[in-house]
């Protein structure tokens, strides 16, 4: 279900090879490779000069936010030189890019042209310089005026027969200010169809959290991880997706954590770090960082969690008081008794079949935090996305509430976070289930009746698009074909639509695949400055630990027919709503200041925003958890009991996960290389257990094709290069966006409806 054709790449998704290189796998990250890497891209992009004023201001307090993930700064002391990363870097180069697209190269290149290409060639063409407009048959792209583009959307959004036919999505780079405004005009225009990033990334955290301790978000500060006795990291790979966290890891460690992770893959930064901030970084001498490591199946970790929670159940009956928090426990949870009878029911020996950790190794891992009660858990997508993600979730937390962990010093949950400010856009009410009471707000402090029905999250949406109820796409940043399940499915709905509109700073993917119409719109980055009558305007961002701070840009814009998001929303409003707006638009786009006094009087915790924006380093968001309260309806903290139910797989079947390679942030491919895993100059490969390679008759090197058959369809990935990798035997890994052909559109988590990225059943077979 590839495309027309079935033996030919399509648009959606080529599938050529660009020449492997191999190394080794790599024992430390970062290091003088990692600096030596990151500036060769900010100057090869950008130029010298124009590159290295990006990197200074780079998370400088009163400079601009880092584009790629959502890891918090340090409150006290920024480093002096660089307080950002390798991918930090790259994420900047990419933005600072001198490259620009404009009319001329649209008309060289035809839509069928560039679609041919990868992704990573698509990225490398540099910012789009103007708004550009498909017409309806036409396979070049033509420029279009700002005017007569908003002019143009309006007209169709206001053609609809029902505003819930268009939907509007949302990726997580947004600031406050352009979110707000945004999901102010889509509730005044008439829908809740606001899908998000968040669906596909941290929604299962949000729902899990919520359940059981009332607030959606993670409750550590940067602080705790200095005070904290274990920290244990599941399903995240930080020395590529979060390096900065691997600095506050090399101090917590330094004043006395254990670290426990646990991954399918024994990820390079998770093992051992050189600080390239620190002498002995630069000079290469290692930290280790994990003390424990323990290489679950894929999905594994439900298992080993309740394996874990059984054992110190048993030592608590052996030693009283020595492993419990009984005090907290009796206070502030409830649900005790009846997971304690849940587990003490449980057999040890399946929990370690099931999670494929040995029984010597699940006590290793009971026996370091039988007596600590300082516990911090950080989790990422390896934990999220898959299909009973609450339940593991869920568990994490239960471990938490045995020990008291929440709510105290060096202790508590950490979601770590994505794009960066995706838990910002969510703060400021993109979501697609909006609570009655944010509705209520809105309409007593703007004067329209916000819609009650609740919207399409992501897979609703493309639902929605491929039955023809939704026949119009707007994303404010994103690449919602290449980051969405079942490419092709995607590919079909969209183009099923009257309009795709986009919002992008680059090129990508869902320009390309689109409907009858489409429209590029080209914004400001972060790394841009803002200028009105000789202001640069700031914007602000929260990050994972719910710090609210400013970001403003230094770079001179690569066109001058670049708007902010904020100033297209408000003339999207305006073009749409017209006199039936109840909202001067024109103010806040002319002063961001308005704004933020809105978002004050609608959001609880922006007290004084405008003051405190200012401050350096910015305020926390209160949280109710890391105030020792929860905000459930009992007002405690809920014990869940999950079910094990691990996947019966057929004898020639793989459980395969997607993740990210060293060189891409997202759907944006930096480079080929994935340094740490010593694969270089391809992504179609596929890491494979040397005995599941044996069994089905292949060796390392051999080119094979992947297969999934979910629901009766037939999904095809094709080319890709085995590689033996120390991952459990019946497990496997490749790269996203490549195989999200094969991520089926029904698999889904329960209650997050989160795509399942992270357990796709695949068979492999030889490349004829
Ligand atoms: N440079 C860079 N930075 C990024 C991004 C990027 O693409 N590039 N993306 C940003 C975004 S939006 C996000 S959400 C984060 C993503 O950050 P991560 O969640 O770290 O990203 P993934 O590569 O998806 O990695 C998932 C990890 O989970 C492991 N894993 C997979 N399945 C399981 C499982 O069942 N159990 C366990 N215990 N582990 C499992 C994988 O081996 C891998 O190490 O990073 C953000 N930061
Ligand atoms: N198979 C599989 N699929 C996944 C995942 C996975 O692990 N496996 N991870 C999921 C996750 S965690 C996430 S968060 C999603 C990501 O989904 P998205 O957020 O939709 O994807 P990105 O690749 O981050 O979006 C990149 C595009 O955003 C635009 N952009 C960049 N900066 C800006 C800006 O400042 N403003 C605007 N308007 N546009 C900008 C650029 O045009 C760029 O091409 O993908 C999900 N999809
Ligand atoms: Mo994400």
């Amino acid at each position: 279900m590839n495309s027309d054709n079935p033996n030919q790449p399509s648009a959606e998704n080529p599938e050529n090879f660009t020449g492997i290189k191999r190394g080794k796998i790599k024992e430390n990250a970062a290091g003088i490779p990692a600096v030596i890497s990151s500036l060769e891209k900010v100057v090869s992009e950008a130029g010298m000069q124009r590159g290295m004023k990006a990197l200074w201001n780079l998370n400088k307090k009163g400079g601009f936010d880092c584009p790629s993930c959502a890891w918090p700064d340090p409150d006290d002391e920024r480093s002096g030189i660089a307080e950002y990363c390798e991918n930090g870097a790259r994420a900047v180069a990419e933005e600072a890019t001198s490259k620009k697209l404009t009319a001329d190269f649209f008309s060289e290149h035809s839509v069928a042209s560039l679609a041919a290409l990868s992704d990573y060639e698509i990225g490398g063409k540099g910012r789009v310089a103007q708004p550009m407009f498909l017409p309806t048959g036409s396979t070049y792209y033509q420029p279009i005026s700002w005017g007569a583009a908003f002019e143009k959307i309006a007209l169709e959004l206001n053609r609809l027969q029902s505003p819930d036919e268009a939907i509007f999505y949302t990726s997580g780079r947004t600031s406050n200010e352009a979110a707000f405004m945004y999901q102010l005009f889509v509730r005044e225009y008439g829908t809740n169809n606001l899908p998000d990033c968040s669906n596909m990334c941290h929604e299962s955290s949000g729902v899990a959290l919520t359940e059981a301790l009332g607030i959606g978000k993670g409750s550590v500060t940067l602080d705790d991880f200095y005070e904290a006795e274990v920290i244990v990291i599941l399903g995240q790979n930080p020395g590529t997706n979060h390096p900065r966290m691997l600095t506050a890891l090399q101090k917590a460690k330094a004043k006395g954590a254990t670290i426990v992770a646990i991954n399918p893959l024994p990820e390079t930064g998770l093992m051992g770090f050189n600080n390239p901030q620190s002498i002995n970084g630069v000079l290469g001498i290692n930290s280790g960082l994990t003390d424990l490591f323990l290489p679950v199946k894929i999905n594994g970790d439900l298992a080993l969690l309740q394996a874990v929670e059984k054992l110190m159940l048993l030592e608590e009956q052996k030693n009283p008081e020595m492993v419990l928090d009984n005090a907290f426990i009796g206070e502030h949870t409830e649900g005790f008794e009846a997971l304690k009878k849940h587990l003490l029911s449980l057999d040890l020996e399946y929990l370690s079949e099931a999670s494929g950790i040995s029984i010597p190794q699940i006590e290793a891992f009971a026996r370091l935090i039988y007596t600590k009660k300082k516990i911090i858990a950080c989790w990422a997508m390896g934990l999220t996305q898959h299909k009973n993600a609450v339940d593991s979730i869920r568990e994490i937390i239960n471990l938490l509430l045995l020990k008291g962990s929440i709510g105290k010093p060096g202790a508590g949950t950490c979601p770590v976070r994505g794009h960066s400010n995706v838990q910002g856009d969510r703060t400021m009410g993109i979501y697609e289930k909006p609570s009655e009471k944010f509705l209520e707000t809105l309409e007593r402090n703007f004067g329209f009746e916000p819609p009650k029905a609740h919207g399409y999250d992501t897979v609703e949406a493309i639902k929605a698009m491929y039955e023809g109820k939704a026949k119009i796409f707007f994303a404010m940043g994103g690449n919602f074909l290449s980051a969405t399940p079942d490419t092709a499915f995607t590919a079909a709905a969209l183009r099923k639509c009257i309009l795709t509109v986009h919002v992008s700073t680059k090129l990508n993917r869902s320009h390309l695949v689109h409907g009858e119409e489409a429209i590029i719109l080209p914004c400001l980055g972060r790394s841009d400055m803002d200028m009105l009558n000789g202001e640069n305007r700031f914007v602000s961002c929260e990050n994972s630990m719910g710090v609210v701070q400013l970001s403003r840009g230094v770079l001179q814009p690569v066109s001058d027919d670049l708007l902010s998001e904020p100033a297209i929303v408000s003339r999207l409003a305006k073009a749409t709503l017209g006199r039936r707006s109840k909202i001067d638009w024109d103010k806040y786009a002319a002063d961001y200041d308005t704004i933020r006094t809105d978002i004050e009087r609608t959001i609880p915790g922006f007290d004084a925003y405008n003051r405190r924006v200012r401050l350096p380093g910015g305020f926390y968001l209160p949280n109710v958890n890391r105030e020792g309260t929860f905000n459930t309806l009992s007002r405690k903290a809920g014990f869940h009991i999950a079910h094990v139910n691990p996947a019966v797989l057929g004898p020639d079947e793989l459980i395969m996960m997607t993740i990210r390679s060293h060189d891409q942030f997202n759907t944006t491919i930096y480079g080929l290389n994935d340094r740490y895993r010593g694969i270089y100059n391809e992504r179609r490969v596929i890491l494979m257990n040397a005995k599941d390679i044996l069994k089905r008759n292949l060796s390392d090197g051999y080119v094979v094709d992947l297969h999934n058959y979910t629901d009766g369809v037939e999904r095809t990935a094709r080319n890709f290069i085995v590689i033996k990798y120390p991952i459990p035997e019946g497990c496997c890994a490749t790269y996203f966006p490549e195989t999200n052909v094969l991520v089926p559109i029904s698999s889904v988590a329960e209650k997050s409806n989160t795509p399942v990225s992270k357990h796709v059943i695949i068979k492999v077979v030889r490349h004829a």
